[in-house]
């Protein structure tokens, strides 16, 4: 044995002894989208966004750990209408996410799909659907796709607390759970569908309590922590991908904005200061101060990643912007394809 081996690297045992890089394009990740959304609101303001515009401010500890940390690029993601940071973290690139919101050619669905619609073909981001819950059992399929030809590949569908009392919820676990399919259904649970609590519209208000009825793998985690998320998402994604057995997870959260653009932040259902009280466990605050404890980042690092992120962000702006409308015979481009029989 030799005598003159490497001192140990110091382990960081909170951080599951993730490399420094990873951690820090995490926190670039997270606040991409924070600021991409917050951009989204502005440019809605100016009504250079129109329609339909979900917004993902305070949840995004949930595309980062999830999406970015826990799943690669073969894996699939598909999920509803609240969709730019799951698109963000999966890797699609931004400047066409943009272009789809400002109605753009350059956009993901060539600016006619909106918000609630990214697709992206090359990163297996398979939506944005606005139908609460319909793609729960399109994720279903997805993963059956993966197992029949004998693929490794892992669907992590994402659904809101409101979706898991849709039908279809219900029929895509039943399915994934009696053909051992590999998806990990994730309920980002931010205590609201629209303007009602889910003590209001769920018979139970421990949703993860839903999985028992289908013997599925299930596991709650906090939403306000981006390792957590990490390490329980990449557990039951490792599960699906050894075992094709699929999971479901809790992860409690909350949204800052109102459910859409067209909605009030508070409202009647409720108050600012149960909103204020939230956002002092913000998810990037909270990795922030990880990071600053652990001595891997500083205020200037902070800084600069602000002005990093910022310039991305307008670069989106500008493409989109540049960009020209969609001409009118693509009007039904989009929508079809012919199959050629495979
Ligand atoms: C089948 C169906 N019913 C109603 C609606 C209207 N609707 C749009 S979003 C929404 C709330 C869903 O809330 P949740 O699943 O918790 O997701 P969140 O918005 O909180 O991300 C409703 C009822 C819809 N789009 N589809
Ligand atoms: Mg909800």
């Amino acid at each position: 044995m030799s005598t003159t081996s490497a001192a140990p690297k110091k382990q960081h045992s909170r951080l599951f002894g993730l490399p420094k890089e990873t951690l820090l394009d995490w926190y670039d990740d997270m606040l991409l989208v924070r600021r991409f959304e917050e951009k989204c609101a502005q440019l809605y303001g100016m009504g250079k966004i129109m329609g339909f515009c979900h917004l993902y401010n305070g949840q995004e500890a949930i595309s980062t750990g999830a999406v970015k940390g826990a799943i690669t690029k073969d894996d699939y993601v598909i999920t509803a209408y609240r969709d730019h940071g799951l698109a963000i973290s999966k890797g699609v690139d931004p400047k066409p996410i943009m272009a789809e919101l400002l109605g753009k050619v350059t956009g993901t669905t060539r600016g006619q799909g909106g918000s609630m619609h990214i697709f992206d073909k090359e990163t297996n981001f398979l939506g944005g659907h606005a139908i609460v819950g319909s793609h729960i059992p399109i994720a279903a399929g997805a993963a059956f796709a993966s197992k029949y030809k004998g693929e490794k590949r892992v669907c992590l569908c994402f659904m809101g607390d409101g979706a898991t009392n849709i039908g279809a919820f219900h029929e895509g676990l039943n399915l994934a759970a009696l053909w051992k399919l590999p998806v990990v259904f994730i309920i980002e649970n931010n205590r609201y569908s629209m303007g009602t609590s889910v003590r209001r519209s769920s018979a139970v208000e421990e949703l993860i309590k839903k999985g028992l009825g289908y013997d599925l793998r299930t596991e709650v985690i906090d939403g306000f922590n981006v390792l957590e998320v990490y390490t329980k998402v990449k557990a039951a994604v490792d599960h699906a991908r050894e075992t094709y057995e699929p999971s479901l997870l809790e992860i409690r959260t909350y949204r800052y904005r109102g459910h859409s653009m067209s909605d009030p932040i508070h409202g009647h259902y409720r108050t600012k200061e149960e909103v204020e009280e939230q956002k002092k466990y913000d998810p990037i605050s909270v990795f922030a101060e990880i990071l600053k404890a652990e001595k891997l980042v500083d205020e200037e690092w902070l800084d600069e990643a602000e002005k990093r992120i910022k310039a991305i962000v307008e670069e989106c702006v500008t493409f989109a912007e540049n960009s020209p409308e969609p001409p009118l015979e693509n009007l039904y481009d989009v929508y079809y394809k012919e199959s050629n029989g495979e």
